[in-house]
């Protein structure tokens, strides 16, 4: 890595030693192997081969071929100096097909990766679904049948059975909403689905998938574990002042956060989100029982941001209904520059966001498990990318946890999306997270600006 060349952006400034820094990613964006040692098919590598799901027709066979350079990117984690690595498990590699025993050369990836990060110095923090569910348990219903949420918890616990000697923190789920919404209600992620009873089910099944493997992983432990799950949110603002546009905010709030946090946190589906779907004709598959084991207790909420948004409760031509007769809820980015994913860059809604956790649903240490930006990078003739933009969105983010934790808000660490340029899901390899270059022809590393600011921002604070 290049010494020598810094940003010109400022090093982040106030947080303490204490606090956790580290980089994400995830199985199915970076490992390839998608058929060796026994992997199976998930729903990604069927999706990725739906004519036109996927920009360019990518998929995730090779991407960056971490299962075979899984030690020379330890060690570049370990260059930038982050104290931990949190990775997926990919289901269907350790349990092909979502059933039945280990699969020992699937796990077996797991337990080097592991040991590898600890011989570094590096803590791992294992996520145990990142969206790529085995096509069998897809096929025999996926997340909208409450089957899965059993087959997950047995899957947790033969994967912490392994691993729980040598990992402190697991995570359950990487943003159910992502999983739930756009899976099976838009379709825009796999499987594809376009059904939003299907898509409430399955955001049901999610949470209590999680609150089945939490109970079956404590039940199990030898040692105390920190347990999570991790939720991609945002901020819902009216966009205007009117009744319409507050109510808008309200929907999407409802079901984009108070949706998964009110039965985790509270014990209960929030009353106003029940009612908008009773008024529709919709209801959440909840049996006696399911929202004591959603409301189990748990130890760190992960919280993924990248943008917040304005809501408004008319369409471009005033209507306050669409055709189907449903209220409508349109988000409006907010007047600021954008990323490559056309997100808008708001670090103030991301204070904003921390605090109002803080003072909603206290009592929950949180950790920034995802936060980064896509940018069109342009690398010189080495391969180096000078990302002011990328370096920015970290600097102006990580500031932004600075302030919440000013206001009170338990924000004990930050990693950042992605250490490496990857399978960006929907967008294939043309979305650019990494803060690392990959060149995907040689599958060649090289540290972007950002990944040495990041480096040398964690020296600095340390
Ligand atoms: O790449 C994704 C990641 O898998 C989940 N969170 C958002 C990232 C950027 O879209």
């Amino acid at each position: 890595m290049n010494p020598t060349i810094t940003s010109h952006v400022p090093l982040a400034t106030g947080l303490p030693p204490s606090f956790l820094w580290g980089v994400a990613t995830a199985s199915y964006q970076i490992e390839g192997a998608a058929a060796e040692d026994g992997r199976t098919p998930s729903i990604w590598d069927t999706f990725a081969r739906v004519p036109g799901a996927v920009a360019n027709g990518d998929n995730g066979d090779v991407a960056c071929d971490h299962y075979h350079r899984m030690p020379q990117d330890v060690a570049l984690m370990k260059s930038l100096g982050v104290d931990s690595y949190r990775f997926s498990v990919a289901w269907p590699r350790v349990q092909p097909g979502g059933r039945g025993p280990v699969n020992e050369a699937g796990l077996g990836f797991y337990e080097r990766l592991v040991d590898e990060l600890l011989s570094q110095g590096i803590a791992p923090w294992a996520t145990l679904y990142h969206w790529d569910l085995p096509q069998e348990l897809e096929d025999a219903g996926g997340w909208p049948a409450r089957d899965t949420a059993y087959r997950f918890a047995d899957y947790a616990a033969l994967v912490f059975e392994r691993l729980q000697d040598r990992v402190d923190t697991f995570t359950t789920l990487n943003e159910p909403w992502c999983s739930a919404y756009l899976g099976y209600n838009i379709g825009v992620h796999a499987p594809g689905r376009k059904d939003f009873d299907a898509s409430l089910a399955a955001t049901h099944h999610l949470l209590l998938g999680h609150g089945l493997a939490v109970r079956q992983m404590r039940s199990s432990e030898t040692r105390p574990h920190t347990y999570g799950i991790t939720l991609n949110l945002g901020t819902a603002d009216p966009l205007g002042d009117t009744a319409e546009d507050h109510d808008a905010a309200r929907r999407a709030d409802g079901m984009g956060l108070r949706l998964y946090l009110d039965p985790l946190r509270r014990g209960s589906y929030p009353a106003d989100v029940v009612a908008d779907l009773a008024a529709r004709g919709s209801a959440l598959p909840v049996l006696s029982g399911d929202l004591d084991v959603i409301s189990t207790p748990f130890d760190v909420l992960g919280v993924n941001f990248y943008f917040g948004q304005d809501f408004a409760g008319t369409d471009l031509e005033g209507n306050t209904h669409d055709a189907s007769g449903e209220p409508v809820v349109r988000a409006v980015a907010p007047d600021t520059p954008r990323t490559a994913m056309d997100w808008p860059i708001t670090p103030s809604r991301f204070t904003k966001l921390l605090v109002r956790l803080h003072h909603d649903y206290p009592g929950l240490p949180m950790v920034i498990t995802e936060n980064g930006a896509a940018f069109d990078d342009s690398p010189d003739s080495t391969g180096f990318v000078a990302d002011d933009d990328r370096t920015a969105y970290l600097a102006s983010h990580i500031a932004a946890v600075a302030a919440a934790r000013d206001q009170g808000a338990d924000v004990r660490g930050y990693f950042a999306w992605s250490l490496l340029d990857n399978f960006e899901w929907a967008e294939g390899y043309a979305k650019r997270f990494g803060i690392v270059h990959v060149d995907y022809e040689t599958q060649q590393r090289t540290p972007k600006q950002s990944a040495l600011w990041f480096r040398d921002t964690i020296a600095a604070l340390r």
